[in-house]
Protein backbone atom coordinates (compact mmCIF):
# COMPACT_ATOMS: atom_id res chain seq x y z
CA UNK A 1 0.00 0.00 0.00
CA UNK A 2 1.10 3.39 -0.85
CA UNK A 3 2.61 5.65 2.39
CA UNK A 4 0.58 8.79 2.29
CA UNK A 5 2.00 11.93 4.49
CA UNK A 6 0.33 14.71 4.79
CA UNK A 7 2.25 18.20 4.87
CA UNK A 8 0.87 21.43 5.80
CA UNK A 9 3.20 24.30 4.05
CA UNK A 10 2.57 28.23 3.52
CA UNK A 11 3.62 28.00 -0.31
CA UNK A 12 3.67 25.04 -2.28
CA UNK A 13 5.35 26.02 -5.68
CA UNK A 14 4.81 23.83 -8.83
CA UNK A 15 7.94 23.26 -11.13
CA UNK A 16 12.02 23.97 -10.35
CA UNK A 17 13.19 26.19 -13.63
CA UNK A 18 13.71 29.46 -13.71
CA UNK A 19 10.41 30.54 -11.67
CA UNK A 20 10.37 27.45 -9.10
CA UNK A 21 13.49 28.24 -7.94
CA UNK A 22 13.11 32.26 -7.60
CA UNK A 23 10.14 32.31 -6.02
CA UNK A 24 11.32 29.59 -3.40
CA UNK A 25 14.51 32.12 -2.73
CA UNK A 26 11.72 34.90 -1.86
CA UNK A 27 9.15 33.26 -0.18
CA UNK A 28 11.42 31.23 1.99
CA UNK A 29 14.33 33.74 2.34
CA UNK A 30 12.65 37.28 2.04
CA UNK A 31 9.29 36.30 3.79
CA UNK A 32 10.02 33.20 5.77
CA UNK A 33 7.47 31.44 4.75
CA UNK A 34 7.19 27.44 4.81
CA UNK A 35 7.91 26.43 1.23
CA UNK A 36 7.98 23.38 -1.22
CA UNK A 37 8.59 22.96 -4.79
CA UNK A 38 7.55 19.91 -6.34
CA UNK A 39 8.98 18.68 -9.22
CA UNK A 40 8.13 15.76 -11.80
CA UNK A 41 12.29 15.53 -12.93
CA UNK A 42 14.97 14.03 -11.05
CA UNK A 43 16.90 16.82 -10.64
CA UNK A 44 15.90 21.16 -11.15
CA UNK A 45 16.34 22.70 -14.54
CA UNK A 46 12.46 22.92 -15.44
CA UNK A 47 12.22 22.91 -19.48
CA UNK A 48 15.94 22.38 -19.74
CA UNK A 49 15.92 19.36 -17.50
CA UNK A 50 14.07 17.87 -20.48
CA UNK A 51 14.66 19.47 -23.74
CA UNK A 52 18.19 17.64 -24.42
CA UNK A 53 17.59 17.39 -27.89
CA UNK A 54 20.39 17.14 -30.70
CA UNK A 55 21.16 20.95 -31.34
CA UNK A 56 19.33 22.46 -28.38
CA UNK A 57 20.14 25.62 -27.36
CA UNK A 58 18.46 29.30 -26.12
CA UNK A 59 17.83 31.65 -28.41
CA UNK A 60 18.24 34.49 -26.10
CA UNK A 61 21.53 35.51 -25.79
CA UNK A 62 23.23 34.26 -22.85
CA UNK A 63 24.10 37.20 -20.86
CA UNK A 64 20.10 38.36 -20.66
CA UNK A 65 18.78 34.59 -20.27
CA UNK A 66 19.97 34.43 -16.40
CA UNK A 67 18.44 36.22 -13.28
CA UNK A 68 19.35 39.71 -12.51
CA UNK A 69 17.50 40.34 -9.34
CA UNK A 70 21.36 39.71 -7.85
CA UNK A 71 23.80 41.86 -8.91
CA UNK A 72 26.14 39.41 -6.97
CA UNK A 73 24.94 36.29 -8.68
CA UNK A 74 24.83 37.90 -12.02
CA UNK A 75 28.70 39.19 -12.09
CA UNK A 76 29.71 35.65 -10.39
CA UNK A 77 28.27 33.14 -13.06
CA UNK A 78 30.16 33.61 -16.60
CA UNK A 79 28.57 32.54 -19.88
CA UNK A 80 30.68 30.34 -22.58
CA UNK A 81 29.27 30.98 -25.27
CA UNK A 82 26.38 33.82 -27.16
CA UNK A 83 23.10 31.27 -27.00
CA UNK A 84 23.66 29.13 -23.67
CA UNK A 85 22.88 25.07 -24.73
CA UNK A 86 20.72 23.37 -21.74
CA UNK A 87 23.88 21.53 -20.79
CA UNK A 88 25.16 25.20 -19.44
CA UNK A 89 21.54 26.39 -18.41
CA UNK A 90 20.85 23.39 -15.66
CA UNK A 91 24.88 24.12 -15.02
CA UNK A 92 23.97 27.84 -13.98
CA UNK A 93 20.98 27.18 -12.28
CA UNK A 94 22.70 24.17 -9.86
CA UNK A 95 24.81 27.13 -9.16
CA UNK A 96 22.40 29.20 -7.68
CA UNK A 97 20.73 26.79 -6.39
CA UNK A 98 23.64 25.65 -4.22
CA UNK A 99 24.84 29.82 -3.49
CA UNK A 100 20.99 29.80 -2.70
CA UNK A 101 20.81 26.92 -0.22
CA UNK A 102 17.51 25.53 -2.27
CA UNK A 103 17.36 22.09 -3.10
CA UNK A 104 16.45 21.30 0.35
CA UNK A 105 13.42 22.91 -0.53
CA UNK A 106 12.52 20.58 -3.80
CA UNK A 107 10.87 17.65 -3.50
CA UNK A 108 12.30 15.52 -6.99
CA UNK A 109 10.68 12.99 -9.01
CA UNK A 110 7.52 13.80 -7.82
CA UNK A 111 4.32 15.02 -9.90
CA UNK A 112 1.15 17.17 -8.76
CA UNK A 113 -1.96 14.76 -9.56
CA UNK A 114 -4.56 17.12 -8.07
CA UNK A 115 -4.88 20.74 -6.60
CA UNK A 116 -8.29 21.28 -4.48
CA UNK A 117 -9.43 24.45 -2.86
CA UNK A 118 -10.90 24.08 0.47
CA UNK A 119 -13.29 26.57 1.44
CA UNK A 120 -13.98 26.52 4.60
CA UNK A 121 -10.20 26.13 5.45
CA UNK A 122 -9.17 28.39 2.75
CA UNK A 123 -6.16 26.01 2.08
CA UNK A 124 -5.35 24.19 -1.19
CA UNK A 125 -4.94 20.66 -0.92
CA UNK A 126 -2.40 18.81 -3.29
CA UNK A 127 -2.12 15.44 -3.98
CA UNK A 128 1.11 14.05 -5.81
CA UNK A 129 1.67 10.44 -7.53
CA UNK A 130 3.84 9.57 -4.59
CA UNK A 131 0.52 9.22 -2.72
CA UNK A 132 2.40 12.48 -0.64
CA UNK A 133 -0.11 15.35 0.25
CA UNK A 134 0.29 18.63 0.97
CA UNK A 135 -2.06 21.59 2.40
CA UNK A 136 -0.74 24.82 1.74
CA UNK A 137 -2.44 28.50 2.15
CA UNK A 138 -0.82 29.23 -1.68
CA UNK A 139 -0.55 27.18 -4.40
CA UNK A 140 2.13 28.91 -7.45
CA UNK A 141 2.88 27.04 -10.59
CA UNK A 142 5.77 27.64 -12.01
CA UNK A 143 5.50 24.61 -14.50
CA UNK A 144 6.74 26.75 -17.83
CA UNK A 145 5.05 27.34 -21.42
CA UNK A 146 6.69 25.03 -23.35
CA UNK A 147 6.35 21.76 -21.44
CA UNK A 148 4.22 19.44 -22.41
CA UNK A 149 5.25 17.31 -25.54
CA UNK A 150 2.60 16.95 -28.60
CA UNK A 151 3.12 13.94 -30.52
CA UNK A 152 0.49 13.85 -33.43
CA UNK A 153 -1.81 11.52 -33.95
CA UNK A 154 -0.62 9.58 -36.23
CA UNK A 155 -1.95 6.16 -37.13
CA UNK A 156 0.66 3.23 -36.68
CA UNK A 157 3.02 4.64 -34.68
CA UNK A 158 2.64 1.89 -32.10
CA UNK A 159 3.67 -0.08 -34.72
CA UNK A 160 6.98 1.07 -35.77
CA UNK A 161 9.94 -1.49 -35.37
CA UNK A 162 12.16 1.47 -34.68
CA UNK A 163 12.97 3.82 -31.75
CA UNK A 164 11.00 7.22 -31.90
CA UNK A 165 10.94 10.46 -29.75
CA UNK A 166 9.96 13.81 -28.99
CA UNK A 167 12.50 16.30 -28.78
CA UNK A 168 10.95 17.88 -25.52
CA UNK A 169 11.32 13.93 -23.86
CA UNK A 170 14.74 13.54 -24.86
CA UNK A 171 16.63 10.53 -23.32
CA UNK A 172 19.61 11.51 -21.21
CA UNK A 173 21.55 9.02 -22.68
CA UNK A 174 23.19 9.63 -26.10
CA UNK A 175 21.23 9.20 -29.30
CA UNK A 176 23.03 7.57 -31.58
CA UNK A 177 22.11 8.77 -35.33
CA UNK A 178 25.30 6.71 -36.88
CA UNK A 179 24.20 4.44 -39.57
CA UNK A 180 20.47 5.35 -39.10
CA UNK A 181 17.82 6.52 -41.67
CA UNK A 182 16.11 9.33 -39.60
CA UNK A 183 12.60 11.26 -40.38
CA UNK A 184 12.19 13.99 -38.53
CA UNK A 185 8.54 15.50 -38.49
CA UNK A 186 8.31 19.37 -37.67
CA UNK A 187 10.03 22.36 -38.28
CA UNK A 188 9.90 24.74 -35.99
CA UNK A 189 12.76 26.30 -33.70
CA UNK A 190 13.28 22.84 -32.38
CA UNK A 191 13.18 20.86 -35.60
CA UNK A 192 15.28 23.72 -37.45
CA UNK A 193 17.45 23.32 -34.38
CA UNK A 194 17.99 19.88 -34.78
CA UNK A 195 18.16 18.42 -38.19
CA UNK A 196 21.60 19.74 -38.90
CA UNK A 197 23.46 18.07 -35.85
CA UNK A 198 21.17 15.20 -36.99
CA UNK A 199 22.49 15.38 -40.26
CA UNK A 200 26.30 15.15 -39.73
CA UNK A 201 26.07 11.11 -38.49
CA UNK A 202 22.78 9.75 -39.75
CA UNK A 203 23.06 7.86 -42.78
CA UNK A 204 20.41 9.47 -44.11
CA UNK A 205 17.78 12.38 -42.75
CA UNK A 206 13.97 13.06 -44.09
CA UNK A 207 13.18 16.14 -42.95
CA UNK A 208 9.05 16.26 -43.27
CA UNK A 209 7.86 19.77 -43.66
CA UNK A 210 4.51 20.61 -43.06
CA UNK A 211 4.90 24.31 -42.88
CA UNK A 212 8.05 26.23 -44.36
CA UNK A 213 9.65 28.64 -41.98
CA UNK A 214 11.76 31.70 -41.94
CA UNK A 215 15.27 31.35 -39.70
CA UNK A 216 17.85 33.66 -39.18
CA UNK A 217 21.19 32.93 -38.41
CA UNK A 218 21.91 32.12 -34.58
CA UNK A 219 26.14 33.27 -35.27
CA UNK A 220 26.72 31.36 -31.93
CA UNK A 221 30.00 31.55 -30.90
CA UNK A 222 31.94 31.34 -27.65
CA UNK A 223 32.41 34.92 -26.37
CA UNK A 224 35.55 36.39 -25.89
CA UNK A 225 37.06 37.55 -22.44
CA UNK A 226 36.36 41.29 -23.75
CA UNK A 227 32.40 40.52 -24.28
CA UNK A 228 32.52 38.73 -20.83
CA UNK A 229 35.10 41.66 -19.35
CA UNK A 230 31.79 44.05 -20.39
CA UNK A 231 29.29 41.75 -19.06
CA UNK A 232 30.78 42.19 -15.52
CA UNK A 233 31.46 45.80 -15.69
CA UNK A 234 27.78 46.68 -16.76
CA UNK A 235 25.47 44.51 -14.75
CA UNK A 236 23.02 47.95 -14.44
CA UNK A 237 23.24 49.09 -17.89
CA UNK A 238 21.91 45.71 -19.07
CA UNK A 239 19.50 44.98 -16.68
CA UNK A 240 18.08 48.68 -17.66
CA UNK A 241 18.17 47.25 -21.03
CA UNK A 242 16.17 44.17 -20.34
CA UNK A 243 13.79 45.43 -18.35
CA UNK A 244 12.44 48.84 -20.78
CA UNK A 245 12.32 46.64 -23.61
CA UNK A 246 8.99 45.57 -24.52
CA UNK A 247 10.77 42.03 -25.49
CA UNK A 248 13.42 41.74 -22.48
CA UNK A 249 16.11 41.17 -24.21
CA UNK A 250 19.11 43.13 -24.67
CA UNK A 251 19.32 45.23 -27.29
CA UNK A 252 16.50 48.16 -28.36
CA UNK A 253 14.03 47.59 -31.39
CA UNK A 254 14.84 50.26 -33.95
CA UNK A 255 12.57 53.62 -33.77
CA UNK A 256 13.12 53.86 -37.85
CA UNK A 257 10.07 52.91 -39.94
CA UNK A 258 10.70 50.32 -42.75
CA UNK A 259 9.60 52.51 -45.10
CA UNK A 260 11.48 55.54 -44.02
CA UNK A 261 14.72 54.08 -45.36
CA UNK A 262 14.90 53.74 -49.37
CA UNK A 263 15.57 50.26 -50.80
CA UNK A 264 19.16 50.27 -50.95
CA UNK A 265 19.31 51.45 -47.53
CA UNK A 266 16.28 48.74 -46.22
CA UNK A 267 18.98 46.02 -48.04
CA UNK A 268 21.89 47.08 -46.04
CA UNK A 269 19.86 46.94 -42.80
CA UNK A 270 18.64 43.66 -43.58
CA UNK A 271 22.20 42.56 -44.44
CA UNK A 272 23.91 43.92 -41.36
CA UNK A 273 21.01 42.08 -39.04
CA UNK A 274 21.69 39.09 -40.56
CA UNK A 275 25.40 38.89 -40.33
CA UNK A 276 25.20 39.59 -36.79
CA UNK A 277 22.06 37.04 -36.45
CA UNK A 278 19.83 35.89 -34.01
CA UNK A 279 16.26 37.40 -32.30
CA UNK A 280 18.00 40.84 -33.48
CA UNK A 281 16.91 40.60 -36.90
CA UNK A 282 13.31 41.25 -35.71
CA UNK A 283 14.79 44.43 -33.81
CA UNK A 284 15.84 46.21 -37.08
CA UNK A 285 12.55 48.29 -38.11
CA UNK A 286 10.14 49.23 -35.49
CA UNK A 287 7.12 48.30 -37.66
CA UNK A 288 7.88 44.61 -38.66
CA UNK A 289 4.94 43.08 -36.78
CA UNK A 290 2.49 45.16 -37.07
CA UNK A 291 2.16 46.27 -40.65
CA UNK A 292 1.86 43.42 -43.51
CA UNK A 293 3.50 45.71 -46.09
CA UNK A 294 6.78 46.53 -43.82
CA UNK A 295 6.88 42.75 -43.21
CA UNK A 296 6.59 41.51 -46.56
CA UNK A 297 10.34 43.39 -46.92
CA UNK A 298 12.02 41.49 -44.19
CA UNK A 299 10.10 38.03 -45.52
CA UNK A 300 10.94 38.25 -48.89
CA UNK A 301 15.03 39.51 -48.05
CA UNK A 302 14.62 35.63 -46.12
CA UNK A 303 13.24 33.80 -48.52
CA UNK A 304 15.73 35.41 -51.39
CA UNK A 305 18.17 34.16 -48.84
CA UNK A 306 17.14 30.85 -48.79
CA UNK A 307 16.92 30.88 -52.23
CA UNK A 308 20.57 31.73 -52.68
CA UNK A 309 21.79 29.41 -49.81
CA UNK A 310 19.77 25.97 -51.34
CA UNK A 311 21.18 24.52 -54.57
CA UNK A 312 18.37 22.30 -55.50
CA UNK A 313 15.80 24.63 -56.66
CA UNK A 314 13.11 22.56 -55.95
CA UNK A 315 13.71 21.75 -52.57
CA UNK A 316 14.37 25.65 -52.10
CA UNK A 317 11.24 26.66 -53.80
CA UNK A 318 9.72 24.29 -51.54
CA UNK A 319 11.40 25.90 -48.37
CA UNK A 320 10.90 29.34 -48.74
CA UNK A 321 7.27 28.68 -49.85
CA UNK A 322 6.35 30.45 -46.83
CA UNK A 323 2.76 31.49 -45.81
CA UNK A 324 2.90 34.11 -43.03
CA UNK A 325 4.61 36.64 -41.96
CA UNK A 326 8.16 36.88 -40.94
CA UNK A 327 8.18 36.35 -36.47
CA UNK A 328 4.20 36.06 -37.07
CA UNK A 329 5.60 32.97 -35.71
CA UNK A 330 7.89 32.34 -33.41
CA UNK A 331 10.97 32.97 -35.63
CA UNK A 332 13.53 30.06 -34.82
CA UNK A 333 17.23 31.23 -35.00
CA UNK A 334 19.55 28.48 -36.73
CA UNK A 335 22.96 27.11 -37.11
CA UNK A 336 23.40 26.13 -40.85
CA UNK A 337 19.87 24.57 -41.09
CA UNK A 338 19.17 25.65 -44.61
CA UNK A 339 22.71 24.29 -45.85
CA UNK A 340 22.12 20.83 -44.63
CA UNK A 341 19.79 20.15 -47.22
CA UNK A 342 22.79 21.02 -49.86
CA UNK A 343 24.26 17.77 -48.18
CA UNK A 344 23.65 14.20 -50.13
CA UNK A 345 22.04 12.41 -47.18
CA UNK A 346 19.19 15.05 -46.46
CA UNK A 347 16.04 14.82 -47.90
CA UNK A 348 13.69 16.93 -47.86
CA UNK A 349 9.88 15.80 -47.81
CA UNK A 350 7.35 18.47 -48.40
CA UNK A 351 3.71 18.06 -46.84
CA UNK A 352 2.48 20.40 -49.15
CA UNK A 353 3.36 17.93 -52.10
CA UNK A 354 2.63 14.51 -50.13
CA UNK A 355 0.64 13.76 -47.39
CA UNK A 356 1.59 11.38 -44.34
CA UNK A 357 -0.75 8.61 -44.51
CA UNK A 358 0.63 6.26 -41.50
CA UNK A 359 3.42 5.25 -39.82
CA UNK A 360 4.34 1.49 -41.07
CA UNK A 361 6.66 -1.01 -38.72
CA UNK A 362 9.67 -0.19 -40.88
CA UNK A 363 9.11 3.61 -41.95
CA UNK A 364 6.45 6.19 -42.95
CA UNK A 365 4.24 6.10 -45.59
CA UNK A 366 2.95 9.24 -47.38
CA UNK A 367 0.59 8.85 -50.12
CA UNK A 368 3.75 9.58 -52.96
CA UNK A 369 5.49 5.89 -51.66
CA UNK A 370 7.05 4.87 -48.26
CA UNK A 371 10.45 6.19 -46.29
CA UNK A 372 12.03 3.65 -44.49
CA UNK A 373 13.22 4.50 -41.77
CA UNK A 374 15.20 3.06 -38.20
CA UNK A 375 14.30 6.28 -36.19
CA UNK A 376 11.63 8.86 -35.87
CA UNK A 377 12.23 12.32 -34.17
CA UNK A 378 8.86 14.45 -33.20
CA UNK A 379 10.14 17.96 -33.30
CA UNK A 380 6.38 18.79 -33.13
CA UNK A 381 6.30 21.09 -30.17
CA UNK A 382 4.33 21.58 -27.48
CA UNK A 383 0.83 21.89 -25.83
CA UNK A 384 1.60 25.59 -24.80
CA UNK A 385 0.57 27.44 -21.98
CA UNK A 386 -2.10 25.88 -20.89
CA UNK A 387 -1.25 21.90 -21.35
CA UNK A 388 0.73 21.34 -18.64
CA UNK A 389 -2.09 23.07 -16.06
CA UNK A 390 -5.15 21.12 -17.76
CA UNK A 391 -3.24 17.36 -17.41
CA UNK A 392 -3.62 18.13 -13.37
CA UNK A 393 -6.93 18.43 -11.79
CA UNK A 394 -7.10 21.89 -10.46
CA UNK A 395 -10.79 22.78 -8.91
CA UNK A 396 -10.88 25.84 -7.16
CA UNK A 397 -14.16 27.46 -5.05
CA UNK A 398 -17.25 25.27 -5.38
CA UNK A 399 -15.02 22.28 -7.03
CA UNK A 400 -14.83 24.13 -10.02
CA UNK A 401 -12.81 22.47 -12.61
CA UNK A 402 -9.88 24.55 -14.26
CA UNK A 403 -10.12 22.75 -17.42
CA UNK A 404 -14.22 24.16 -16.98
CA UNK A 405 -13.10 27.96 -16.29
CA UNK A 406 -10.44 27.48 -18.93
CA UNK A 407 -12.96 25.41 -21.73
CA UNK A 408 -13.51 28.35 -24.20
CA UNK A 409 -9.67 29.29 -23.36
CA UNK A 410 -7.80 30.61 -20.79
CA UNK A 411 -9.35 33.64 -18.77
CA UNK A 412 -6.85 35.32 -16.34
CA UNK A 413 -6.10 38.50 -14.91
CA UNK A 414 -2.76 39.43 -15.46
CA UNK A 415 -1.76 36.05 -16.38
CA UNK A 416 -1.14 35.66 -12.80
CA UNK A 417 -4.79 34.12 -10.94
CA UNK A 418 -7.91 32.68 -12.44
CA UNK A 419 -11.30 33.97 -11.02
CA UNK A 420 -12.99 31.02 -9.09
CA UNK A 421 -8.87 29.81 -7.87
CA UNK A 422 -8.12 32.04 -4.45
CA UNK A 423 -4.54 31.99 -3.44
CA UNK A 424 -3.33 30.14 -6.79
CA UNK A 425 -1.09 32.44 -8.82
CA UNK A 426 0.14 31.44 -12.23
CA UNK A 427 3.89 32.65 -13.04
CA UNK A 428 4.26 33.21 -16.91
CA UNK A 429 0.48 31.74 -16.83
CA UNK A 430 -1.69 32.39 -20.30
CA UNK A 431 -2.54 36.37 -20.71
CA UNK A 432 1.42 36.77 -19.64
CA UNK A 433 3.52 38.35 -21.88
CA UNK A 434 5.98 35.21 -21.51
CA UNK A 435 6.58 33.68 -24.13
CA UNK A 436 6.95 36.75 -26.73
CA UNK A 437 9.97 37.73 -24.27
CA UNK A 438 13.24 36.27 -23.19
CA UNK A 439 11.25 34.43 -20.59
CA UNK A 440 13.60 35.56 -17.14
CA UNK A 441 12.57 38.59 -17.41
CA UNK A 442 8.45 38.23 -17.33
CA UNK A 443 9.57 35.44 -14.68
CA UNK A 444 11.59 37.55 -12.21
CA UNK A 445 8.54 40.31 -12.63
CA UNK A 446 5.83 37.90 -11.70
CA UNK A 447 7.69 36.28 -8.70
CA UNK A 448 8.32 39.70 -6.93
CA UNK A 449 4.68 41.10 -7.74
CA UNK A 450 3.53 37.17 -5.96
CA UNK A 451 6.18 38.11 -3.59
CA UNK A 452 4.63 41.39 -2.46
CA UNK A 453 1.51 40.31 -2.93
CA UNK A 454 1.59 37.55 -0.11
CA UNK A 455 3.39 40.21 2.09
CA UNK A 456 0.82 42.63 1.81
CA UNK A 457 -1.78 40.33 2.43
CA UNK A 458 -0.01 38.96 5.67
CA UNK A 459 0.40 42.46 6.63
CA UNK A 460 -2.99 42.93 7.12
CA UNK A 461 -4.50 39.96 7.63
CA UNK A 462 -5.85 39.05 4.72
CA UNK A 463 -6.83 35.15 3.90
CA UNK A 464 -7.72 35.48 0.18
CA UNK A 465 -6.67 36.79 -3.09
CA UNK A 466 -8.69 36.62 -5.90
CA UNK A 467 -8.87 38.01 -9.46
CA UNK A 468 -12.40 39.37 -9.88
CA UNK A 469 -14.25 38.52 -12.87
CA UNK A 470 -14.78 41.85 -14.51
CA UNK A 471 -11.37 42.35 -14.13
CA UNK A 472 -10.14 38.61 -15.84
CA UNK A 473 -13.00 39.65 -18.39
CA UNK A 474 -11.19 43.25 -19.44
CA UNK A 475 -7.85 41.44 -19.07
CA UNK A 476 -8.56 38.82 -21.81
CA UNK A 477 -10.81 41.87 -23.79
CA UNK A 478 -7.10 43.58 -24.06
CA UNK A 479 -4.82 40.75 -24.40
CA UNK A 480 -6.96 40.29 -27.98
CA UNK A 481 -6.83 43.81 -28.68
CA UNK A 482 -3.24 43.68 -27.86
CA UNK A 483 -2.85 40.30 -30.21
CA UNK A 484 -5.14 42.30 -32.63
CA UNK A 485 -2.94 45.35 -33.04
CA UNK A 486 -0.01 42.82 -34.59
CA UNK A 487 0.42 40.47 -37.46
CA UNK A 488 0.01 37.67 -34.83
CA UNK A 489 -3.32 36.32 -34.95
CA UNK A 490 -2.84 36.13 -38.71
CA UNK A 491 -0.86 32.63 -38.64
CA UNK A 492 -3.58 30.44 -38.53
CA UNK A 493 -1.00 27.52 -37.60
CA UNK A 494 0.50 29.56 -34.60
CA UNK A 495 0.87 27.55 -31.05
CA UNK A 496 0.68 31.12 -29.75
CA UNK A 497 -2.88 30.55 -30.49
CA UNK A 498 -3.29 26.64 -29.53
CA UNK A 499 -3.95 26.13 -33.72
CA UNK A 500 -1.21 23.18 -32.74
CA UNK A 501 -2.79 20.95 -31.01
CA UNK A 502 -6.34 19.61 -32.25
CA UNK A 503 -9.46 20.41 -30.29
CA UNK A 504 -7.83 23.39 -28.99
CA UNK A 505 -9.84 26.43 -28.18
CA UNK A 506 -8.50 29.05 -30.68
CA UNK A 507 -7.37 31.62 -28.33
CA UNK A 508 -4.24 34.06 -28.17
CA UNK A 509 -2.46 33.28 -25.11
CA UNK A 510 0.50 35.37 -24.23
CA UNK A 511 0.24 39.33 -23.97
CA UNK A 512 1.49 40.90 -27.03
CA UNK A 513 1.57 44.43 -25.69
CA UNK A 514 4.92 44.54 -24.24
CA UNK A 515 6.57 43.41 -20.69
CA UNK A 516 7.49 47.36 -20.54
CA UNK A 517 3.63 47.95 -20.35
CA UNK A 518 2.66 45.22 -18.64
CA UNK A 519 4.98 45.90 -15.75
CA UNK A 520 3.49 49.55 -15.30
CA UNK A 521 -0.14 47.77 -15.67
CA UNK A 522 0.64 45.45 -12.73
CA UNK A 523 2.49 48.41 -10.62
CA UNK A 524 -0.42 50.71 -11.24
CA UNK A 525 -2.96 48.07 -10.03
CA UNK A 526 -0.91 47.94 -6.68
CA UNK A 527 -1.00 51.29 -6.31
CA UNK A 528 -4.78 51.48 -6.83
CA UNK A 529 -5.19 48.93 -3.56
CA UNK A 530 -4.67 45.61 -6.12
CA UNK A 531 -7.05 46.59 -8.37
CA UNK A 532 -8.87 43.93 -10.35
CA UNK A 533 -7.83 41.64 -7.36
CA UNK A 534 -10.55 40.87 -4.54
CA UNK A 535 -8.65 40.56 -0.73
CA UNK A 536 -10.88 38.99 2.24
CA UNK A 537 -10.61 38.01 5.69
CA UNK A 538 -12.90 35.34 6.97
CA UNK A 539 -14.92 35.58 3.98
CA UNK A 540 -15.47 39.59 4.01
CA UNK A 541 -14.20 41.33 1.13
CA UNK A 542 -11.86 44.02 2.19
CA UNK A 543 -11.28 45.93 -1.06
CA UNK A 544 -14.14 46.98 -2.91
CA UNK A 545 -12.87 49.32 -4.86
CA UNK A 546 -14.00 50.37 -8.63
CA UNK A 547 -12.18 49.05 -11.04
CA UNK A 548 -10.76 52.40 -12.84
CA UNK A 549 -7.70 51.03 -13.76
CA UNK A 550 -7.54 52.22 -17.98
CA UNK A 551 -4.00 51.99 -18.75
CA UNK A 552 -5.35 48.45 -20.73
CA UNK A 553 -8.65 49.73 -21.95
CA UNK A 554 -7.65 50.79 -25.38
CA UNK A 555 -6.34 48.71 -28.30
CA UNK A 556 -5.72 51.60 -30.32
CA UNK A 557 -2.84 52.25 -27.23
CA UNK A 558 -1.11 49.16 -28.79
CA UNK A 559 1.50 50.84 -30.94
CA UNK A 560 4.88 49.08 -30.31
CA UNK A 561 4.40 45.31 -29.85
CA UNK A 562 6.28 43.55 -27.06
CA UNK A 563 7.92 40.99 -28.72
P1 LIG B 1 6.63 24.37 -32.94
O1 LIG B 1 7.13 25.74 -33.17
O2 LIG B 1 5.22 24.19 -32.50
O3 LIG B 1 6.90 23.54 -34.26
C1 LIG B 1 6.35 22.27 -34.44
C2 LIG B 1 6.61 21.81 -35.85
O4 LIG B 1 6.04 20.52 -36.01
C3 LIG B 1 5.96 22.70 -36.89
O5 LIG B 1 6.78 22.72 -38.02
C4 LIG B 1 4.66 21.96 -37.19
O6 LIG B 1 4.10 22.25 -38.43
C5 LIG B 1 5.14 20.53 -37.13
N1 LIG B 1 4.07 19.57 -36.91
C6 LIG B 1 3.27 19.47 -35.82
N2 LIG B 1 2.42 18.45 -35.99
C7 LIG B 1 2.68 17.91 -37.20
C8 LIG B 1 2.13 16.84 -37.93
N3 LIG B 1 1.11 16.13 -37.45
N4 LIG B 1 2.64 16.56 -39.14
C9 LIG B 1 3.66 17.29 -39.63
N5 LIG B 1 4.23 18.33 -38.99
C10 LIG B 1 3.73 18.63 -37.78
O7 LIG B 1 7.52 23.63 -31.83
P2 LIG B 1 9.07 23.75 -31.55
O8 LIG B 1 9.40 22.68 -30.59
O9 LIG B 1 9.83 23.80 -32.81
O10 LIG B 1 9.21 25.14 -30.87
C11 LIG B 1 8.47 25.45 -29.71
C12 LIG B 1 9.12 26.57 -28.97
O11 LIG B 1 10.21 26.07 -28.22
C13 LIG B 1 9.76 27.61 -29.79
O12 LIG B 1 8.89 28.51 -30.33
C14 LIG B 1 10.71 28.25 -28.83
O13 LIG B 1 10.00 29.14 -28.01
C15 LIG B 1 11.18 27.11 -28.04
P3 LIG B 1 3.03 23.47 -38.60
O14 LIG B 1 3.84 24.72 -38.54
O15 LIG B 1 2.09 23.36 -37.40
O16 LIG B 1 2.36 23.22 -39.87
Amino acid sequence: MMQMTKHTYDAVVIGAGFSGLYQLHTLRDQLNLKVKVIETGHDLGGTWYWNRYPGARCDSESHSYCYMFSEEIYKEWSWSERYPGPDEIRAYLNFVATKLDLRKDIQFDTTVTSAHFIEADNVWEVATNTGDTYRTTFLITAIGCISTANVPDIPGLSTFKGKWYHTGNWPHETVSFKGKRVGQIGTGSTGIQAAPVIADTAEHLYVFQRTPNYSVPARNAPLTDEFKEYVRNNYGEIKEVVQSTPNGHPFRISSTKVFDQTEEERQATYEAAWDKGGLQFRASFQDLIVDKKANDTAANFLKNKIKSIVVDKETAESLSNIDHPYAGKRPPIDTNYFETFNRDNVTLVDLKKENIEAITATGIQTNAGHIELDMIVFATGFDAITGKFLQMDIRGRQGLPLSDAWKEGPRTYLGLQTPGFPNLFTITGPGSPSVLCNMPVPIEQHVEWITDCIEYMRKHNIDTCEANQEAADEWVDHVNAAANATLLPTVPHSWYLGANVVGKPRVFMPYAGGMTRYRAICEDVVANNYNGFVFASDGIEENTNNRTNDKFAAAEKIQSPGI
